[in-house]
């Protein structure tokens, strides 16, 4: 989980990641532990918050230096998501190309009386890559939860968003989590553990590979508990020109959104790329049934950052995210091997997109 997109490590930034600490309810309750007085517990959440910054940026700018560092170059799709990221990809949702939110909307829109009647109400409703929050609160008057718990790598977006959704909702408690589910994540202790509903729409599960997506599934297993399950959407296979078009929209917002990863890395890692040197591309790979976008050079240039370089020629490519493809036997099966069993299925009228409800086995 990283602060936000404007990250340096100079002291502006340092108090930028105070405030998300101290803002966030569900951080704060992690580390208080019972028999601490205030004073004790506030200054060793300065001190954690120093050591946590240090440590998550690192890390990350390892991470980075690693992946630009491969022969084929690449930056995890996380890295997407800073401020400006996460409000392209909601411009990317109101695309005419982009499909996969409407038809998703269709089937909760369709279908809330059955995802209500398999889900039983007054569940206790996590929200994997809640981003704003609103497909959530789409099914909080049919499921009536009895916690939202919001959790999202982009944390200053989901406390804004988880604010005025609590403004709206003030009877249903909420919570906000920053983390990142590529790793392991833990929920906090306020988090209720008995019927807990996992959400994770949007295919966002899409970018893992397949054996990554069951690793995941199964750490979802773990989290939900013996009497929980998990409320899913994945997209669907279909005819690649659809396909190509909705990652490749006419009014260049995926570009401006797969563009926009390298202002993210320059601000974590200090590098100096320059966008106008790089230009958007997608394509469907069929055989690895997934889309992938890359960013390509357009020039032959030298990128460099304190304490290292890399040079790229002119028609070379950074690897910047697969959005895997699914069919519905696919899927059901992925879900069985990670635990889960499948008891109902959605799709929408043009079978664009698939909801799954898959309970605990
Ligand atoms: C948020 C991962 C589901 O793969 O469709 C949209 C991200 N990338 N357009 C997807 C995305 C380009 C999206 N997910």
């Amino acid at each position: 989980m990283l602060p936000s997109n404007e990250v340096t490590l100079g002291r502006h930034s340092m108090r930028q990641y105070l405030w998300f600490w101290l803002s966030s309810p569900a951080r704060r309750t992690d580390f208080i532990g019972g028999g601490m007085n205030s004073m004790s517990v506030h200054l060793s959440e300065n001190r954690r918050d120093r050591e946590a910054f240090g440590s998550e940026i690192s890390q990350a700018r390892r991470e980075l230096v690693a992946g630009l560092s491969q022969k084929a170059a690449r930056i995890a799709p996380k890295y997407f998501y800073n401020g400006l990221g996460s409000r392209l990809f909601e411009a990317i949702c109101l695309t005419d190309e982009y499909y996969v939110t409407r038809a998703e909307a269709e089937i909760f829109a369709t279908h809330a009386g059955a995802i209500s009647a398999a889900a039983g109400t007054q569940p206790t409703l996590i929200d994997l890559g809640a981003g704003n929050g609103a497909k959530a609160a789409r099914l909080f008057s049919t499921l009536r939860p009895r916690q939202y718990v919001a959790v999202d790598i982009s944390v200053e977006f989901l406390e804004q968003a988880v604010g005025r959704l609590q403004a709206e909702y003030p009877h249903i408690p909420m919570l906000t989590v920053g983390a990142d589910f590529s790793e392991n994540f833990a929920l906090p202790g306020d988090v209720e553990t008995s019927r807990r509903l996992l959400f994770y729409p949007g295919s966002s599960i899409g970018n893992f590979t397949p054996l990554e997506a069951v690793q995941c599934l199964r750490r979802f297993r773990a989290a939900c508990g013996d009497d929980g399950a998990l409320l899913i959407g994945v997209d669907l296979v279909k005819a690649s020109p659809l396909l190509e078009a909705a990652y490749d929209d006419a009014l260049g917002i995926t570009a401006a959104f797969n563009l926009n990863v390298l202002r993210h890395v320059n601000a974590l890692l200090h590098s100096d790329f320059d966008v106008g040197h790089w230009r958007h591309r997608a394509h469907f790979n069929e055989d690895q049934s997934r889309i992938e976008m890359h960013l390509e050079a357009t020039k032959t240039q030298l990128v460099t950052w304190p304490g290292g370089a890399r040079h790229f020629v002119r028609g070379e490519r950074i690897h910047t995210e697969n959005s895997y493809k699914f069919t519905q036997r696919g899927f059901t099966t992925m879900l069985a091997q990670s635990g889960f069993e499948v008891t109902h299925c959605w799709t929408d009228a043009a079978q664009r997109f698939l909801v799954c409800y898959a309970r605990a086995q």
